[in-house]
């Protein structure tokens, strides 16, 4: 029976995903985990990062993700699994993060020897040692020139999908070169993080898809290809340096002979990786319009497919969905991180945390809370800062629903384009598991929220992803409808119902907290 791997490289860790489809009904046969700071400490990272002095600077090694690839390869050699029947490889990564590569990369790439390890051959490979990932937000100077460049933020978003935004690869890529030029000019590709893992695969340089390419600010929305203009505003020779735009389900080669010879893995299909939003967006089956996702990970997003291009607002991004169309979707950043924090900072373990929940009255008595742990993106906060109303620091169980409450809030009150739409919310991400926090995001959103079933998201995504991709290849036009059947439907038991009193709280609540948002992001 076919197979197909699904990987994910997220913020915190590596996953992977064995699939089996084809002529049975999808099922996942294999699935395992590498956490960056604990499986590879001598990277030194916190959360999966490196956090500079100024506070805004965010970074990973990119040896780490190539290091952790080769691990996992290794892993999936031993999982008992038959490999020869591994047909499709695709992947998921965390967005905009980018990767700089020398002229060397490509001949490097080409000839990697099986008897050594990936990482003692890519010393020569990087014209950046670090890359910048979605955390970091020191770009405001860079954003602020390629919006004026381009005609004004309106025109920036109408163009790419996005108004200039600080993590987005074009601001980035400017600051390189603002800052380093003579690295910059040194640089022969620039890949995202997903483009880069899937060129260790294929052995050569692989393409980005509209998915992931439309978190870079240099991407033409509507024509999903390169955009001149945007290109021109963001740093001089850098269309030559930019990988190709392709269609998400491409094949982009097969899995390089060094991965054959040292994992005794067989010549699969490298379909194009995405990035990991559009890949949950495929794994909680919004593959038509109707469902609202909301993926509780390292970053909260809220999420839906749209067919035609909808306009992208100053909080809002429009990226392309891997399966075609669009996908809106509003990011947060004091996600998992901020329920982590609280969690830990008041001593509870997870059931101490749902406790904390059930013990405390939708509307927490009015006390609001502004979890802003980390500099946030939607809204805009350019310092960290936890800001309380009503609030007693040191009152746990309250201080827990203020976070959980606070999330929810901010999502619903900053979706509104997307979930206007929307019958029904899919939860996903760690936090989804808590029917505690589905209740409060029931509440908070007046809407039913289903949990979908099992969890790594973005993972199974890729994984189908690459199923999907392998029937085209094969001449069989199979619809997303039926790719995604019987694996992405949430189980019914997962229901959660709003309760009509907490929704007459949150819904005054919401404009209270709206207010309190406003007043204290303005600084
Ligand atoms: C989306 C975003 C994050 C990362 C996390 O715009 O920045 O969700 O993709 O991995």
């Amino acid at each position: 029976m076919a197979l197909f791997l699904g990987l994910d490289c997220g913020t915190q860790g590596l996953t992977a995903i064995l699939l089996e489809a084809g002529d049975v009904p999808p099922r996942v046969v294999f699935e395992h985990s590498l956490e960056f700071d604990r499986d590879f400490p001598e990277y030194g990272t916190e959360n999966g990062v490196h956090r500079h002095q100024d506070g805004l600077t965010v970074t990973a090694p990119p040896l780490m993700w190539a290091a952790a690839l080769d691990r996992m390869l290794g892993a999936i050699a031993h999982s008992g699994c038959d490999l020869a029947q591994i047909t499709a490889i695709s992947g998921s990564a965390q967005q905009h993060g980018t990767v700089y590569l020398t002229r060397e990369a490509e001949r490097v790439l080409h000839a990697l020897d099986p008897a050594r390890p990936l990482v003692a051959q890519l010393a020569h490979v990087f014209s950046r040692q670090d890359s910048p990932v979605w955390m970091d937000e020191s770009t405001r100077a860079q954003c602020d020139e390629i919006d004026a460049a381009l005609g004004g933020p309106g025109e920036t978003a109408r163009l790419t999908g996005s108004v200039a935004t600080e993590r987005f690869a074009g601001p980035q890529i400017r600051k390189f070169f603002e800052q380093q030029r003579h690295a910059y000019h040194a640089t022969a590709c620039i890949h995202l993080v997903s483009s880069f893992l899937a060129s260790l695969l294929a052995g050569s340089h692989a393409p980005i898809d509209p998915g992931d390419g439309a978190g870079m600010n240099l991407m033409d929305i509507a024509r999903r290809d390169w955009s001149p203009a945007a290109i021109d505003a963001t740093a001089p020779d850098l269309q030559p340096k930019l990988p190709p735009l392709r269609d998400s389900w491409t094949v982009a080669g097969t899995l390089a002979p060094y991965w054959q010879r040292r994992h005794g893995l067989p010549a699969a299909q490298i379909v194009a990786w995405s990035g990991d939003n559009p890949c949950s967006l495929v794994r909680t089956g919004l593959v038509r319009e109707g469902d609202l996702g909301i993926s509780l990970g390292t970053s909260d997003t809220v999420f839906a497919y749209r067919r035609e291009l909808p306009a992208a607002g100053s909080a809002s991004h429009v990226f392309g969905s891997p399966t075609g169309g669009y996908m809106g979707l509003v990011c947060f950043k004091n996600g998992s991180l901020a329920r982590e924090r609280v969690r830990k900072e008041l001593g509870l373990d997870w059931s101490g945390f749902s406790r904390a929940l059930r013990d405390t009255p939708a509307g927490n008595h009015g006390a609001m809370m502004l979890p802003w742990f980390e500099p946030e993106i939607t809204p805009r906060v350019a310092g960290a800062g936890i800001h309380r109303v009503g609030l007693d620091a040191h009152d746990a169980a309250a201080n827990i629903r203020a976070v959980v409450e606070a999330q929810m809030m901010a999502m619903a009150n900053h979706s509104g384009a997307l979930s206007g739409h929307c019958q029904r919310l899919v939860a996903t991400g760690g936090a989804s598991s808590n029917r505690e926090v589905l209740q409060v995001m029931a509440d908070v959103f007046d809407a039913e929220v289903y949990q979908a079933a099992g969890g790594h998201a973005a993972c199974l995504g890729a994984a189908l992803r690459a199923f999907h991709a392998h029937e085209l290849s094969e001449g069989r036009t199979t619809g997303w409808e039926q790719i995604v059947a019987g694996i992405t439907d949430p189980p019914a038991s997962s229901r959660v119902k709003p309760i009509a009193a907490h929704v007459a709280v949150y819904r005054d609540m919401r404009e209270r907290y709206r207010k309190f948002e406003e007043r204290m992001s303005r600084g």
